[in-house]
């Protein structure tokens, strides 16, 4: 293979500006601290329990009643410590869904836990149990609700905010609160007072970023775990607008678990083609949720449709490692724990993931590369089988680089490709195999000055 070893960004930057007024104008937008946070703890788990898990749904119908929750244990201890083998570092529940039916002690409704024969509040037990593990907790609360009278009346904002101000304000710091589209085609129309939600947070709950129908953390467009070949995090601003997020979400229960795969319209959310076209822009990270499951909530006609630690591998190395943060639902079951197959999964996709930077051959941090880093080159000390290529831009600079190309260099003194890569973002994993005994990294394009904050080989 010819290898055009030349051309770099400090040369030609592929033909593009590499600094003029546009550059600067998508340079300027950053994350905010909560996302910086956020890239830095970027996996995390999502648990549906509640009322569809009592009665073997995914979506209710609005007929439940208190007495159908007839759970009569649950073992946050075991979720918590599963959560942590997997090597996440989070918990989201399903404090609401669909349904209606509240996990936690609330004034706002009779259709809750502390009415079922369970009594318990269950948002205090797991939220109290995070705390004491060592992991966030963060709270799903669904807009639409198919049990409350007042949805589709203007009241029924007032009742929202007076459940969301209970669960700011009773479980201790939230590290996301997840506002799910998804709406029945037949229910009541409604507009919801988005942005009295979000006042909401911002006021209690500072340090919570908020996701989907929000404005911090954007969702990646299917359930599937798939991911495009770059995801940006700056992108147009309308994208986080509800009515977008709204349109695209589901709309009937069969929908809940499909996997949606990208359309091409939206395959490209943010070159500078798209870019250049829109004046407002902002930072706006995509989040990867996808089950463990077929479904979201436990079925046991389901356990064979557990995922294996391979295949939640893949993902974690799509998602996390491809500049995107990865929300795994884990459904525990009817008697209150995550089932076996399950945990064995989990606890295997934990080591999978320790083992990513276990053996480091070569770690730096370059910062802002200047014109003499065309090329950034490495000889290591004798043969390696690298097994992982680790990149990170320095989000807080922005995200820059939009082409690369990683060569390892063989014995036999010559290069090979390893990789075509796109964008770099928070995070990048390559996976690599063979011998060799050097890498080559040249970023081919990029917005102004690349900012690498980590370059890592892995044995
Ligand atoms: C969807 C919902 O309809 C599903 O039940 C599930 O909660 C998923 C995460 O979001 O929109």
């Amino acid at each position: 293979m010819k290898i055009k070893l030349d051309e770099n960004w400090t040369t030609n930057n592929n033909n593009v500006p590499l600094n003029d007024e546009e550059v600067a104008r998508y340079n300027a937008i950053l994350p905010n601290q909560n996302q910086i946070r956020l890239s830095q703890k970027p996996f995390y788990v999502f648990m549906h329990f509640g009322m569809n898990t009592a009665n073997n749904r995914e979506w209710g119908n609005a007929t439940e009643t208190v007495q159908d929750f007839d759970i009569k244990k649950i073992n946050p201890a075991q979720w918590v410590s599963t959560v942590k083998s997997a090597g996440a570092t989070g918990l989201i529940l399903t404090c609401k869904h669909h349904d209606g039916f509240c996990l936690w002690d609330t004034g706002t409704t009779d259709f809750c836990v502390t009415n079922s024969p369970f009594k318990k509040d269950i948002v205090k037990m797991v939220s109290d149990e995070c705390h004491k593990q060592g992991i966030d907790f963060g709270v799903y609360l669904s807009p639409w609700d198919m049990h409350e009278k007042t949805y589709g009346e203007k009241e029924y904002n007032d009742f929202f905010v007076r459940q969301l101000t209970e669960l700011c304000t009773k479980y201790g710091e939230l590290f996301e609160v997840w506002f799910d589209g998804a709406k029945g085609a037949n229910a009541k129309s409604f507009v919801y007072d988005w942005e009295r939600y979000y006042k909401i947070i911002r006021t209690l709950q500072p340090g919570a970023n908020i996701a989907i129908c929000g404005p911090d953390i954007r969702w990646v467009g299917n359930e599937g775990g798939k991911t495009r070949l770059s995801e940006y995090s700056v992108v147009p601003s309308y994208l986080a607008k509800s009515e977008t997020i709204e349109k695209n979400s589901q709309h009937c229960e069969s929908d809940a678990s499909s996997i949606k795969l990208l359309d091409s319209a939206s395959e490209d959310l943010g070159s500078r083609n798209v870019l250049k076209s829109n004046a407002d822009l902002c930072w706006y990270p995509a989040e990867v949720d996808v089950s463990i499951r077929r479904g979201w909530f436990y079925h046991k006609n389901e356990n064979l449709t557990v995922k294996s630690a391979k295949k939640l591998f893949d993902i974690y190395i799509n998602s996390v490692g491809n500049n995107c943060t990865l929300l795994l639902n884990v459904p525990p079951n009817d008697r209150g724990v995550i089932s076996r197959r399950d945990v064995r999964a989990l606890k295997k996709l934990g080591k999978k993931i320790d083992e990513i930077t276990a053996f480091p051959v070569i770690q730096q941090n370059f910062g802002k590369l200047t014109e003499d880093n065309g090329y950034l080159e490495f000889r290591f000390d004798n043969v390696k089988s690298l097994k992982y290529c680790v990149l990170a831009e320095n989000i807080a600079d922005g995200q820059r680089v939009e082409k690369f190309d990683l060569y390892l260099l063989k014995p036999n003194g010559k290069y090979k490709r390893a990789y075509k890569g796109t964008v770099i973002g928070s995070k990048k994993i390559i996976r690599l195999k063979g011998k060799c005994v050097g890498a080559l990294l040249i970023i081919r394009q990029s917005r102004s000055n690349p900012v690498l904050s980590q370059v890592g080989f892995y044995e």
